[in-house]
């Protein structure tokens, strides 16, 4: 069976992001899988309409910070349509990755559901460092790509749910 791949994904089905405002949260962490992944969210998102001034980036130290930048931000501008959480955290020798992954995880999924935003989830999770290359431009496409994508696709769902 063909895996789901959203690098692989049709360009005649994501939606416009004109007049949207995106914020991008990137952990510092990993920082050459995590600037690849965020220059191909922002570059998905140009692709789709949303002009500069409408795409927010901030960092922040690691990916255990996200979920409180993403909190921050939507709390702070009330324009921002969603949020993007980009990082990359790679399984070391100690128990870390864990506890990063799972606050991670928990942490975007809450803070959507405070705001009634899309948070997404554009967190590698890795074995190795070659493994999180083969998602941020390697084999296995770019996440950050599919992060944006799912980002255009999310805000559309909710702008077309609330009209009705
Ligand atoms: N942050 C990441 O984004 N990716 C990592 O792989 C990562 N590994 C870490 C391993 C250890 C042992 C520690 C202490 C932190 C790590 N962090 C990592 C940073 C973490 O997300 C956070 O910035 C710090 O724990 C401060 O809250």
């Amino acid at each position: 069976m063909k895996k789901t791949n959203l690098s692989d994904y049709d360009p005649t089905q994501v939606p416009s992001g004109k007049g949207r405002r995106i914020g991008i949260a990137v952990a510092e962490w990993n920082r050459e899988i995590t600037d690849a992944l965020a220059q191909g969210a922002i570059d998905t998102l140009r692709k789709y309409e949303v002009v500069d001034e409408d795409i927010r980036l901030v960092h922040v130290p690691g990916s255990f910070e996200l979920t409180t930048a993403a909190d921050l931000m939507l709390r702070n501008d009330a324009s921002l349509d969603a949020v993007i959480c980009i990082g990359c955290v790679i399984q070391g020798e100690t128990r870390h990755f864990d506890f990063i992954c799972e606050a991670v995880s928990q942490g975007v999924t809450n803070v959507s559901l405070k705001f009634e935003k899309p948070v997404i989830f554009s967190l590698l999770t890795t074995n190795n460092f070659e493994q999180a290359l083969d998602r941020a431009g390697g084999k296995h496409g770019n996440k950050g790509v599919e992060g944006a994508i799912t980002a255009l696709k999310m805000t559309a769902l909710q702008k077309e749910l609330e009209r009705k």
